[in-house]
Order: structure tokens, then sequence, then C-alpha cells
């Protein structure tokens, strides 16, 4: 197998033969037997590496029952080893500051320091390795040629650069490819406009950033009276959020782009986060697992669903020496296949993404409803305007759900019946996807805030409900 080692040693001059379909033909086409047996060997390394390296695997296995010396198959990996979370990792990063006892390298050796946004709690530390940040980019790479960028492509960053993993990621897997980087950022007033200028001049190959500000940059662009598909994309691809496999938003953006959409993205946690990500000719997303080794698992017993079935993705890093992540539940939903893919990689797939986290879902009315679920039937409605809002309320004894929606602008010119056209036909569509009757308020386009980033569509305000009548002395 090409630059199969742990520690990872890769060849920073490595390219493949100019008209090759694949980086590494040996490694993304073997039989998955074979490959699993080899994911078996690295797995043996890394729980040694880890236990011998790190206190917080050593506790937590011990506690547990679990020596590296138990594992001899991928059963044994998926019975024996406990999975970890991100508020294990949050506490081992407020026992042992700053980056947490899972740290396996000198401190002398950290390259970057990421984190998260630290918007609820403490934000969590992300130390990465020298080494790390170089296997990053070659993984990066590798996979961003499976997407069908090649060196000399322009990639257009247009996300934010700061403790994101997302900008800095697709920036170093370019710089490896031999792509030229455009790191324009996001986030400043008045940014987006730039971009759309931007990008008309220097016509890049490539964009990447969230799907949402795909969507909120073309109607930039619009109102400036251009055309998206002057930019002359080749392809957009993203993480960070549902989107680029939910059908009616990805071909929505397709069509307003003229051009290929592409999702990957697993947790900044797991960089190279690019380990689950669609190709040129494959929709969804691989799972890269000489990369990452990602198992779909029940979120009960924390062991592998069955191809064809739905499960929480859980994460093993093969190729990580700083804070290798062994089992990290992802508290995603999504379903998994096995079988060719077109793209002829044997890798496991995910064909509709990752539907989102199993905790952003909502009940209402004994129906269970992902939020992403009514992304795609708005983004499929021919006058949908742009952008929605998801509301939960309990203004009586039942959940109510309240959405929101923007319709274009000539139903709201044609007048009354055209917009209660719509909110009928809107709230057939969300009765026929979610066995619930909603209830729609239409409004004019562009009054519902954009973003730069990750959207949050979904405001639930039962908890407050709840509190409210509890302090009445309701129930
Ligand atoms: N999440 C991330 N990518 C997703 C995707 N393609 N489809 C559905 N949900 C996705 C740095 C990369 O962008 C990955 C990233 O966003 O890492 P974060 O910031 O740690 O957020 C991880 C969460 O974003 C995942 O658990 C998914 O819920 C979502």
């Amino acid at each position: 197998m090409e630059f199969w080692s742990f520690p990872p040693r890769y060849d920073d001059t490595y390219f493949p033969e100019t008209g090759a379909r694949y980086w590494f033909p040996q490694r993304e086409t073997m039989p998955p037997a074979e490959r699993e047996h080899h994911i078996l060997e690295r797995l043996k390394q890394v729980v040694r590496y880890a236990y011998d390296n790190a206190p917080f695997y050593r506790h937590h296995w011990d506690a547990r029952g679990f020596h590296p010396d138990h594992l001899s198959s991928l059963e044994d990996f998926e019975e024996r080893v406990p999975v970890i979370t991100k508020a294990d990792l949050r506490a081992a990063q407020d026992r042992a500051p700053v980056f947490g006892d899972y740290l396996c390298v000198p401190e002398s050796e950290i390259h970057h320091i990421h984190g998260t946004s630290g918007t609820t709690g403490n934000p969590t530390a992300f130390a990465i390795g020298r080494d790390d940040w170089r296997a990053i980019a070659n993984a990066h790479a590798r996979i961003m040629w499976a997407m069908g960028l090649r060196p000399g492509d322009t990639v257009f960053i247009g996300s934010l650069f700061s403790l994101y993993m997302g900008s800095w990621g697709t920036l170093i897997g370019s710089e490896r490819l031999g792509a030229r980087a455009f790191p324009f950022g996001a986030g400043a007033t008045g940014m987006s406009a730039r971009a759309v200028d931007w990008m008309r001049r220097v016509k890049p190959a490539a964009f990447y950033g969230t799907p949402s500000y795909a969507i909120h940059l073309a109607e930039v662009a619009r109102d400036k009276g251009i055309d998206p598909r002057e930019f002359e994309l080749k392809l957009l691809f993203f993480s960070g959020e549902p989107g680029a496999s939910v059908p009616g938003v990805r071909d929505r953006i397709a069509e307003t782009y003229e051009a290929r959409v592409i999702d990957s993205g697993s947790m900044a946690e797991m960089s190279p986060w690019m380990n689950v990500a669609g190709t040129a000719e494959t929709d969804g997303m691989l799972a890269w697992q000489d990369v990452v080794y990602t198992e779909v698992c029940d979120p009960n017993t924390m062991h592998r669903v069955p191809y064809g079935q739905r499960g929480t993705p859980v994460y093993t890093h093969l190729e990580r020496t700083s804070q290798p992540m062994i089992r990290l539940v992802s508290g995603d939903l999504t379903l998994w296949k096995d079988g060719p893919t077109p793209c002829g990689r044997t890798y496991p797939h995910l064909p509709y993404g990752i539907f989102g986290r199993i905790d952003d879902s909502f009940t209402v009315r004994g129906e269970n409803v992902y939020p992403s679920e009514i992304d795609a039937a708005l983004n499929a409605l021919p006058d949908y305007g742009g952008e929605h809002r998801i509301i939960i309320t309990r203004e009586t004894a039942m959940d109510e759900l309240v959405v929101q929606v923007e319709a274009a602008q000539s139903v709201h010119a044609a007048g009354d019946e055209a917009i209660a056209q719509f909110r009928d036909r809107v709230s057939n569509e969300l009765h026929r996807l979610l066995g619930i009757r909603a209830n729609v308020e239409v409004v004019e386009e562009k009054t519902i805030p954009r973003t730069d980033f990750k959207a949050r569509r979904v405001i639930d305000d039962r908890e407050m409900f709840r509190a409210f009548a509890e302090k009445l002395g309701g129930g």
C-alpha cells in the first residue's frame, strides 16, 4: 500500500501521473476485506501508542477493562474499546489544561492551535503536531484530487480563517495539491460583495465554504446584477452542515452555479476532516477508511449496524499522533452502504451524506423530524424565496411547528391569492413529507437573516414555555 505507516511518512513531492484517476490506486480500490485486514493491524498500533502516551486513554480503558493486548479483530474493537465523547475531551482539558491528557506529543511539537467556537460552555482546544499537519495536508490533497481538482486549479476558500479547521484544512490540502489557494475568508462586513467581484475576475475552479453561504453568495451576486454562472466554477465543495447531499439543496446550488456540488466533513477533532467526502463521480460521501476508520453504530450499543441501515458515525484516527481520537462518537445520523461506487473506490458509501445531529431532530406530535428534511422540501419548491426558519412552540398543551418561509418576489407581486396558494403548497408538501401539519407563515424575500457560516434555522422555545409554566405553578 502506498505510504502506509504509523507514524505516517509521506513524500511531499509525490504526485500521481497526470491522467490518473486515483492518487493512491491501491489504497483506494483494494477489496474491502483486504483493507480491513490492514486497518486492524493499524488499530493495534494506534491503541498501543495511545495507551503508552496518553493517561486519558489508559485510565478510560483500564476502568472499563480494555487493554491493547485484547485486540485481535474488528469485532473486538467495537465490542471492547469504549467510545469517547466530546464531553470526555472537555473534562480532560479541564483536568489537564490546556490540551488535555490525550496530547501524545511534547508541547514543543505543536504546530497549530485551533478550537471550537465555545459559544456553549468551555471551548475545546485542538493541538495539531507538526508531522500531523503534513499528514492532514497529504490526506486532503488526495481527497481533493478525487473531487476532480488538479495542480494549478484555483481554490476559492470562502469561510472564516480563525479557529475553524474547515478553512485551514482546505488551505493546506490545496497547497499540497499544487493548486492555487485563494484564502479569501469570510465574516467581515461587505466581504460577500467583494467575494462576488473577486470570483468574477479570477474565475476560480472551485469554491469551498458552507452550503448556506453559497446560497447567500448567489443572492448577493444577483443583487449586483451578476449571474453566479459567470464565475465559471467547475465545482463547489462543502463541509460544516447538511446540504450538499440533500437533493433539493444540492440541485439548487448546482443549477445556480452550473457546477458540480460535492459534500465533505466529519468533525474538526477528526482532522483530516475530509475523511468523509464525495468524489467527482460519486454523490454523497465515501468513508475514506484508510485515513480515519469510520464505524456507523447503533447509538445504544455502539456496535456497527449492518450496511443499508442508519446509525451514528464513530471515528478513529489512523494517521494522527498529536491528539489521536479513538472511537469518538459524532452524535450525527447517517446511513451507510457497501458495494460498488461510480468512481470505483471500494470504501463504504454514505449516499445521503450526514443528516444532522441526532439531538437536532425534534418531535412534534409524535413525529420525529430532521431540519434537513424541511430544507430539502422547501429548496425543491419553484417559488421558494431562499431562506426559512423553523419554530417549535408550545402555546397550548400541544407542540406546534411553525415554518416561516420566504416566497419569491414574483409571488408577492402577484398578490394575496398567489401568496395563499404558495402557503398551501408549502403546507401540503410538508404534510406529505413529515406527516404533520405545520403552521406556515409566508414572508417577503430576504427578511430572514443569512449566514456566511453554518445556518441555525431552528428555534425551539418549548423549554422556555415549560420553565414559564413551572414558574406559574403549572405542569
Ligand atoms: N457537519 C459537518 N460537516 C457536515 C456535512 N458535510 N454534512 C452534515 N453535517 C456536517 C471542519 C469541517 O467543516 C467539519 C466541521 O464542521 O467540524 P465541526 O465544526 O467540529 O462540526 C462538526 C459537526 O458539523 C458534525 O458533527 C456535523 O453535525 C456537522
